[in-house]
């Protein structure tokens, strides 16, 4: 079925010898193994093309999967071949490098919002952009290589977009691809050990009880320039510490759902590094 837009693909990358890798802006598992599994199956498989994953900006909590390639200049922009991943709209695909490449390729698992690039695959059905990898090598594994380092790239991005295969996204496919992966090698044990990873400050954050610095309506939750520090709180911290727990409030909880004594808040993604009061909303809870 999508081999109809994998063949086009394929066919455009062997035209070109450098191809340029984006993916969206505040990084995630998905976009980030997408990105380093394409780039890593490609180079096993065109040893002779310069391909480079390029982008801003890095999420801590992936660090163990490597850093992005460094930059490159105007020229190498203009004859690449470029090809952004997991990305709906041109404004959130992080490199803005994007469209000064000579082609662009979309590849996409998100309700279609721009349609941009000369060629473009999207499946809203699939759980992550890494599947669409793997379905990419599995269309083509008589021309395309695959080891075990795009394997790990390309599970940590099933693994984290599917909510560790709960979503209904996950499909017969979405397993039957993922196990090609777990073929190859891929240790589920240290990959969980580094996903779940936290370092004592996130633990430390979590623990905080808001108490009395919540105010009712609008709901606030205020952190002085002490808390600032004591918690470390930036951007990054914050991201990584999605839901936070207090217990004991005293506030009015209005239709905040508190049947366990806990209220659950989804931390806005709202710049923390100046102390200042910060709204919250309610939201799910997230893995
Ligand atoms: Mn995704």
């Amino acid at each position: 079925m999508s081999i109809e837009y994998t063949t086009p693909i394929l066919n455009k990358i062997k035209e070109y010898d450098k191809i340029i890798i984006f993916r969206h802006e505040r990084p995630d598992g998905d976009c980030t193994g997408a990105t380093k599994g394409l780039k890593r199956i490609l180079n096993l498989s065109f040893p002779g093309k310069d391909i480079r994953v390029i982008n801003p900006g890095k999420s801590d909590y992936l660090a163990f999967l490597g850093e992005d390639d460094g930059e490159v200049d105007e020229s190498q922009y203009r004859e690449s071949l470029g090809i952004a991943l997991d990305t709906a709209t041109t404004k959130r695909i992080a490199n803005k490098g994007y469209d000064r490449v000579r082609e662009l390729i979309k590849i996409d698992h998100h309700i279609p919002v721009d349609d941009y690039g000369t060629l473009r695959w999207v499946e809203e059905e699939r759980s992550s952009c890494c599947e669409m990898i793997v379905k990419f090598y599995d269309n083509h594994k008589d021309e395309l290589k695959i080891d075990l380092e795009a394997a790990k790239y390309l599970y940590t991005g099933m693994v984290t977009d599917s909510g560790r295969f709960r979503f209904r996204s996950v499909s017969g496919e979405t397993l039957r691809l993922a196990g090609l992966l777990l073929d190859v090698g891929v240790d589920t044990d240290t990959l969980y050990a580094n996903l779940y990873m936290r370092d004592f400050d996130s633990f430390r954050f979590e623990s905080y009880n808001g108490g009395s610095s919540f105010s009712q309506n609008p709901f606030h939750l205020s952190f002085t320039f002490n808390e600032t520090v004591k918690y470390k709180l930036n951007k990054s911290r914050i991201r990584k510490t999605t839901t936070i727990y207090i217990t004991s409030c005293q506030c009015s909880l209005g239709k905040i759902a508190s049947t366990d004594n806990i209220v659950r808040l989804q931390l806005p993604t709202t710049n923390f590094s100046k102390p200042t009061t910060y709204t919250f909303r309610e939201g799910r809870t997230t893995s």
